[in-house]
């Protein structure tokens, strides 16, 4: 039986496609029926002695806002010292031990690609308790998917100072970037706001009227995006 195989009855709820994989691991986890909150099985981790781990991952790939991960897990082992642990890229989150039922956790994914392992580790000795296992289940990634604002390109406008010819009301054109690929409009503002003028569209920015060398000025301004929804 594949590892994929094994994965599957356990993510039977969720709504985005996870795989599973064995990672190095002293004893593979197995589906079986005595214990589960849904679908009818759920996974045990293997047996294992001292110094000794079960170990299985998935990968959450490519969601761009983040996500929710939930599972339940339960756990009956030597308290403190043999643990069901969550790792998130290789970074231990979390461990219960001792005689847990079933609990549901809930992890915050921040965006991008991440791997997600549970392990369930035996200290040195032989010392255990309980069962001697941790169990598995219901494993669901719920995916954000928020409308971020546009991010305006700083090299577009970021200019410091800029020389202008005279009789020339040309100055720039601001670009921004919006992670969905809404609409971006432009606009501007602050108390020199009426000296320029911004194509909506276009983010060509002008002065309103042509400078005067024989009437020098300094205006700021201050830019922003708008999403037309
Ligand atoms: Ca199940
Ligand atoms: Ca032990
Ligand atoms: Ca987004
Ligand atoms: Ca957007």
């Amino acid at each position: 039986m594949s590892a994929a195989d094994d994965f599957a009855p356990f993510v039977e709820y969720s709504d985005y496609p996870m795989t599973a994989a064995f990672t190095n691991t002293d004893a593979y986890w197995f589906d079986q029926s005595d214990e589960f909150t849904s679908g009818g099985s759920a996974l045990r981790s293997g047996v294992i002695g001292g110094n000794q781990i079960s170990a299985i991952e998935t990968t959450v790939n490519g969601s761009i806002d983040g996500g929710l991960l939930t599972f339940d897990w339960k756990v009956s082992s030597e308290s403190g010292f043999d643990l069901l642990s969550l790792y998130v890229d290789g970074v231990l989150i979390t461990s219960i031990s001792g005689e847990q039922d079933w609990t549901q956790y809930q992890y915050t994914l921040t965006e991008g690609t991440h791997d997600v392992e549970w392990v369930y580790s035996k200290n040195h000795g032989g010392t255990y308790g309980g069962d001697d296992a941790g169990w598995l289940d219901n494993v669901n990634v719920v995916v954000y998917d928020i409308n971020d604002a546009p991010i305006i390109n700083e090299m577009s406008i970021n200019y410091g100072s800029m020389n202008v010819l005279e009789n020339s009301t040309s100055l720039f054109t601001a670009t921004a970037t919006d992670e969905e690929g809404d609409t971006i409009s432009f606009s501007l503002s602050g108390t020199d706001a009426a000296l320029f003028t911004i194509d909506s569209n276009a983010g060509t920015v002008s002065f309103t009227n042509e400078p005067n060398y024989e009437a020098l000025m300094i205006a700021m301004v201050t830019m922003s995006t708008n999403l037309i929804l």
